[in-house]
């Protein structure tokens, strides 16, 4: 399975073609439209989200809710490019006009300098519009599909928030629950996707100093996944390790700084002893482990056990105080442009990062099982974990 997206924040339409999804798995737009206003809902986000309704249209590969094996082609609308329809149109000539809201100022932090430099840009917008996290959009939408996937095959996969700004909550309140559907009851349920509503309570408060501050803030997202078959990925070549493959996907979501797996950020100052995950055997399950320090990889391969990943989110670079910089065309100091944006997008990257890991196990999977049809996937899938548990 494979991927590509294409769409500048204010263009017309955010597209994404999915290439190796097999046939025979049930997709609505439904399915889809659920995961793309999670993303668009979260404290802390600005008033762009207040334009848009993001809306999937099926374009190909999808015949009477059935994808048929053939490329799956997905569109969401732009719905604030009718306020940039000149400014971001595809088909007319640069002139005086359409060029008003030329970028030449910019932004620490942000991909605007090194990407002019690279494409010889002049109008730093020609980066910022592609740089802009509007594209997780179709990431999002490209992880539903993986999602539904991994549901019918049993695996599932959630991802909340665990600090913004100083506001830190607490990993172990996860032992309280008996599944991901439990704890996603209740972080879907608080604006901030916390873990606690005291933590929610912390971090609004944050957001909202913030906020008056006119400043930005970043903070911690975990994702979650149980029912991942032992043995995705593999130790043999480091191009195959899968939790090297998922690292790479979290630190791709725009303003991501830092991945790790179980507790490692912490573990770094323990021993040996304390953190390796004890080998234990019984007749129903066959083997497992005392503990999940390591995060449910050994090897670069998923042990069976949960899957725990984190990921840094940085503060978002457009700041409405802005920084130092530099007039690209005058060489002169000025204070950096000024874009609209949120205060935080940590509440919108739990469901990115949550997505990415999707697509990273979908892929794992259809690497390992059939990638052509659902039923022979799920038959496979399940003499597989047959042959894990008799191991
Ligand atoms: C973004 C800046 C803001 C965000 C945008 C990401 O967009 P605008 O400049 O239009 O206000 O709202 O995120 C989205 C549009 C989205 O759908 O997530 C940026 O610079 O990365």
């Amino acid at each position: 399975m494979k991927y590509v997206t294409a769409g500048e924040s204010h263009g017309p339409e955010e597209v994404a073609i999915i290439e190796g999804i097999p046939a025979g798995l049930e997709i609505t737009p439904a399915d889809i439209n659920f995961e793309l206003a999670r993303r668009q809902h979260g404290y802390g986000r600005g008033n762009r989200q207040l334009i848009e309704t993001d809306t999937v249209t099926i374009m190909a590969g999808i015949r009477h809710q059935m994808t048929l094996g053939s490329p799956i082609a997905l569109n969401v609308h732009n719905d604030d490019h009718n306020n940039w329809h000149d400014i971001m149109d595809p088909t007319k000539k640069a002139t005086p006009e359409n060029t008003l809201r030329k970028v030449v100022r910019p932004r620490p932090g942000h991909a605007d300098l090194v990407g002019g430099i690279k494409y010889r840009h002049h109008d730093l917008r020609n980066v910022l519009e592609r740089s802009s996290a509007r594209e997780t959009v179709m990431r999002v939408a490209v992880g539903a599909v993986a999602k539904k996937m991994l549901k019918e095959l049993g695996i599932d996969v959630h991802g909340f928030v665990l600090s913004v700004g100083t506001a830190k909550g607490d990993i172990n309140e996860i032992t309280k629950y008996h599944s991901l559907a439990d704890l996603r009851t209740v972080t879907e349920g608080l604006p901030t996707r916390a873990l606690t509503v005291e933590n929610d309570e912390a971090i609004r408060k944050v957001i909202d100093e913030t906020k008056r501050n006119r400043d930005t803030v970043g903070g911690m997202v975990q994702v979650l996944a149980t029912g991942v078959p032992a043995g995705l990925g593999s130790y043999v070549s480091a191009d195959k390790k899968l939790d090297a493959k998922i690292a790479r996907a979290i630190v791709g979501i725009n303003a991501f700084k830092a991945v790790d797996f179980g507790n490692a950020f912490d573990n770094a100052t323990l021993y040996g002893s304390q953190i390796m995950d004890e080998i234990l055997w019984d007749e129903e399950q066959g083997f497992y482990r005392s503990s999940n320090h390591l995060g449910g990889f050994e090897g670069g391969m998923t042990t069976g056990g949960m899957l725990m990943i984190r990921g840094v989110v940085k503060p978002i670079p457009t700041l409405y105080q802005p920084m130092r910089s530099v007039d690209i065309d005058t060489h002169e100091e000025h204070k950096a442009s000024i874009e609209r944006s949120d205060t935080t997008a940590v509440t919108a990257a739990a469901v990115i990062a949550e997505h990415m890991v999707a697509i990273e196990l979908a892929k794992a999977i259809l690497d390992k099982f059939d990638a052509d049809n659902m039923d022979r996937l799920k038959e496979q899938i399940a003499a597989y974990r047959q042959e894990v548990k008799t191991f």
